[in-house]
């Protein structure tokens, strides 16, 4: 495991596992003696960015505050992990940009929709399908998916250990 800081950025459809593998590389990562910091799309948008919606401009700024803040942070030296949608390739490119080569490591969660659909853990993609909630990614809203992520994860086949091992060579 490396010992420079990076921004670790989990990109994936609702319900795909960025937060559930954000949470486990974070423990793990603080187990091994790491200073880390989890910015996760479920709880910013609660706070520094409760102002912003789904529309794409929406989604493009929520990204790029998320991305400046990851940058701060991994100027002061921390291993900082993101979960977010972030489904525009345009927003994931802008973050990348901002970070020297080898900083930034994004990690698609390949996750496919008919999986992400049956977990529906908190009933949003039922309510997407009945129109309840516009513009939701993969039903009525875009996903576009990454070309060239530094790590591929499909979680219906590979559990949690694995993934963070994946992940863990990659950096
Ligand atoms: C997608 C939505 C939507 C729409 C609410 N489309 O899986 P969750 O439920 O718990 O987390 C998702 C979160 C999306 O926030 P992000 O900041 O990750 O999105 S983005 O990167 O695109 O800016 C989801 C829930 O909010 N959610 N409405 N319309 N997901």
């Amino acid at each position: 495991l490396g010992q420079t800081p990076k921004c670790i950025w989990l990109t994936g459809l609702s319900g795909s596992g960025k937060s559930t593998i954000a949470n486990a590389l974070d423990v793990y990562l603080n187990e091994q003696g790491r200073h880390t910091f989890l910015l996760d799309g479920d709880n910013v948008r609660h706070g520094l960015n409760k102002d912003l919606g789904m529309t794409e401009n929406d989604r493009a700024e929520n990204i790029r505050r998320v991305g400046e803040v990851a940058k701060l942070m991994v100027d002061a030296g921390l291993i900082v992990v993101c979960a977010f949608i972030s489904p525009y390739k345009r927003d994931r490119q802008m973050v990348r940009s901002t970070f020297n080569h080898g900083e930034f490591v994004e990690v698609y969660l390949e996750t496919p929709l008919a999986v992400c659909e049956e977990r529906d853990p908190k009933g949003l993609y039922k309510k997407a399908r009945a129109g309840i909630i516009k513009n939701f990614t993969g039903i009525s809203d875009p996903y576009e998916v990454p070309e060239a992520p530094e790590v591929t994860i499909d979680t219906s086949k590979s559990d949690i250990e694995a993934s963070i091992k994946k992940i863990c060579s990659a950096i």
